[in-house]
């Protein structure tokens, strides 16, 4: 059983014992010491829709090499339990290639020697979990604008869809998935990372390829993307909400 799952089936237990609504890490944020240490350090979770209008545009911070975390933990999945990750991963993922669908003109499937060979950024930020840690890491990657120049969105598409490789269920069902806007999609900092401190991008944050879209909390950063495809709404994807963990329970828009 996956840790994920573990997880999971712990919070419906507690959810059917206490006759409440799932609990997951994002309701137990609003009421935690923690949440309220880190607004109150002012350099991180918004403080109202007011200010969360007004900074969406802006950049997340960015740190130097001194501020590196000694180790970027693995959070979630650690390593997809699927037959056909488990085969990528033992031919160090020469058969992946990344499928880019959906509202585009030009649908395109790109290997990573292709993603490598676009213009890349490298970016030194802070992650946060709402399970109540964070790090600071340095993040290689092609950033998402590259790639829509190359399939040209259409103007309908409002959503890009993030789908990964990784099962939350024992059975092999319901994939993470993330989505984010086009807002968030042009941003200068949201890149596919395919590098972590300077190595290939490890198994256990993501390989080998994962979102970094810097100005919202952890789950947003969908690891193991195998698919990425532009749409007009997700409520008709898995449970509608727009990602995995929303569709348990948290928020959409997880703006920092
Ligand atoms: N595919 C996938 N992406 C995922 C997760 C996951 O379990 N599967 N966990 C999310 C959560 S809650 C966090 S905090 C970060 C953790 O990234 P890391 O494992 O590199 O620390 O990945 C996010 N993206
Ligand atoms: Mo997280």
């Amino acid at each position: 059983m996956t840790h994920q799952t573990d997880r999971r089936k712990f919070f419906r237990r507690l959810a059917g014992a206490t006759g409440t609504l799932l609990l997951t890490g994002c309701d137990k944020l609003s009421d935690s010491e923690w949440f309220g240490h880190v607004l109150s350090t002012g350099e991180s979770l918004n403080k109202g829709a007011h200010h969360l209008l007004r900074t969406r545009k802006a950049m997340a911070q960015e740190f130097s090499e001194a501020d590196l975390s000694p180790d970027f933990r693995s959070n979630g999945t650690s390593f997809p339990e699927s037959a056909e990750y488990q085969t990528m991963a033992k031919a160090d993922f020469k058969d992946w290639s990344l499928e880019i669908a959906g509202l585009v003109a030009t649908p395109l499937k790109l290997t990573m020697a292709q993603i490598q060979a676009l213009p890349s950024r490298t970016q030194i930020t802070r992650h946060d979990c709402v399970e109540g840690w964070s790090a600071i890491a340095k993040w290689k990657g092609t950033p998402l604008h590259e790639i829509f120049a190359l399939v040209n969105p259409l103007p309908n598409a409002r959503y890009v869809v993030f789908y990964c490789a990784d099962p939350m269920e024992d059975d092999g069902t319901d994939l993470y998935y993330e989505s984010i806007d086009m807002e968030d999609a042009y941003h200068k900092q949201t890149i596919l990372a395919y590098e972590l401190n300077g190595t290939t991008l490890p198994i256990k944050n993501g390989a080998p390829i994962r979102l970094r879209v810097e100005r919202q909390l952890g789950y947003k950063q969908a690891k193991y993307i195998m698919k990425i495809a532009l749409v007009a709404q997700f409520d008709d994807i898995a449970g509608g909400k727009g990602g995995y963990w929303e569709d348990n329970g948290c928020e959409w828009y997880a703006g920092i």
